[in-house]
C-alpha cells in the first residue's frame, strides 16, 4: 500500500488504477466515472452560507471534495486539498475573495496533488500542513497550532492513523452563535472513517471519539470523499436494527440521484449513524465480537476493508 501510495504521486492513473482494484470487479458505472469522468460531471458543486463564513463544496475526480473556504468579513479565503487547482481558482473569481492559505488534510496524491501547481498559479499563498511530504509546504503545522483566515480562527487537529502526518482543520468564528466548521480529509468521513495506512485502532480512536468526539455537536464536518452511501451500507451491515443508518441512507441515495452531496454532516449526527464514532455502544461491539472499544475499532476496520458493498 505504501509503495502504491509513492507510485501513485508520480503516476495519478496508477491511482485510479489502485482505487479500481481496492474496490473488487468495477461495475459498468464505475468504469465508466473513472474513464469518462461522467460521474464527476454529474456532481454539482454546492455552497453552504452562514453569516460569517461560507464553504464552497467544490467536487474533484472521481468522489474527492476540495472546500473554498471563505471570511465573509474580509473576503479573504482559504482552499482545502486544492487537487485540482484550475477548479479552485474559477471559484475564487466567481466570488471575488483573496486566496491566501492552502490547509492540506495529508500528503496522498488525491488530496495533496495540486499544491505544486496551485502555488505556482498563484504566488504568495501560505500552505500549511502536518507532514513534510505535502508538496509545496511552507507551513508545518501540529496539535492545536491556531492560525487565521481573515476574522476566521483555524485550529489544527493532529490526527494520525489514515497517514502519520493527518491534520483536521477546526474553523469557528469569535463571538458567533453559528455552528463552527471541520474539515476532516480522510480521517472522519459520513458514516465511516479512512483506512489505516499508518497507524492503529487506537490512534483512530483517539481522532474519532477523544478530539473530533469532543468538538462542539453542532460543527459541520466537511469530509474528503463522497463516500457516504457505501459506508452507510457497511454501517447496516453492522447494525442492522438502528432506525438513523436506514434514513440517512434513504437520504443520501436520493442525494445522490439528483448528483447533489450528502456533505456536510454534523459530529452530533455522526454518533447516531457512523459505527466507527459508535464503538462504545454495545450492538456494535456485539457485532465485532468484543467488549472493548478499541478491539471494536480494529475489528470493524478490518471487516470494512474486506467488505462486499451490496447493490442496495
Ligand atoms: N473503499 C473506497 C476505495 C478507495 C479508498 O481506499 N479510499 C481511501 C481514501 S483515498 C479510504 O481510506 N477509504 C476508506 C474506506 O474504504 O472505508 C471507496 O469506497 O470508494
Ligand atoms: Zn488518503
Ligand atoms: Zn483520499
Amino acid at each position: 500500500m505504501q509503495q502504491w501510495q509513492t507510485l501513485s504521486s508520480f503516476f495519478p492513473f496508477l491511482f485510479l488504477w489502485q482505487n479500481l482494484t481496492i474496490l473488487g470487479s468495477p461495475g459498468p458505472a464505475q468504469l465508466r466515472a473513472v474513464f469518462l469522468h461522467t460521474e464527476h460531471e454529474r456532481r454539482k458543486p454546492k455552497t453552504v452560507t452562514q453569516a460569517n463564513m461560507k464553504v464552497e463544496l467544490l467536487p474533484a475526480l472521481t468522489d474527492n471534495y476540495m472546500y473554498l473556504l471563505i471570511d465573509e468579513e474580509t473576503k479573504e479565503a482559504a482552499i482545502v486539498d486544492p487537487v485540482q487547482p484550475q477548479k479552485v481558482l474559477d471559484a475564487v473569481k466567481k466570488h471575488g475573495v483573496k486566496l491566501t492559505t492552502v490547509l492540506t488534510t495529508h500528503h496522498h496524491w488525491d488530496h495533496a496533488g495540486g499544491n505544486e501547481k496551485l502555488v505556482k498559479m498563484e504566488t504568495g499563498l501560505r500552505v500549511y500542513g502536518g507532514d513534510s511530504r505535502v508538496g509545496a509546504l511552507t507551513q508545518k503545522v501540529s496539535h492545536l497550532t491556531s492560525l487565521k483566515v481573515g476574522s476566521l480562527n483555524v485550529k489544527c487537529l493532529c490526527t494520525p492513523c489514515h497517514t502519520s502526518g493527518h491534520i483536521c482543520y477546526y474553523v469557528t468564528k469569535p463571538n458567533s452563535s453559528e455552528p463552527p466548521a471541520v474539515f476532516t480529509g480522510d480521517t472522519l468521513f459520513v458514516a465511516g472513517c479512512g483506512k489505516f495506512f499508518e497507524g492503529t485502532p487506537e490512534e483512530m480512536y483517539r481522532a474519532l471519539i477523544e478530539i473530533l468526539g469532543s468538538l462542539d455537536p453542532k460543527t459541520r464536518v466537511y469530509c474528503g470523499h463522497e463516500y457516504t452511501i457505501n459506508n452507510l451500507k457497511f454501517a447496516r451491515h453492522v447494525e442492522p436494527n438502528n432506525v438513523a443508518i436506514q434514513e440517512k441512507l434513504a437520504w443520501a441515495k436520493a442525494k445522490y440521484d439528483s448528483g447533489e452531496p450528502t456533505i456536510p454532516s454534523t459530529i452530533a449526527e455522526e454518533f447516531t449513524y457512523n459505527p466507527f464514532m459508535r464503538v462504545r455502544e454495545k450492538t456494535v461491539q456485539q457485532h465485532a465480537g468484543e467488549t472493548d472499544p478499541i478491539r471494536t475499532m480494529g475489528a470493524i476496520r478490518k471487516e470494512k476493508d474486506n467488505f462486499r458493498v451490496p447493490k442496495d
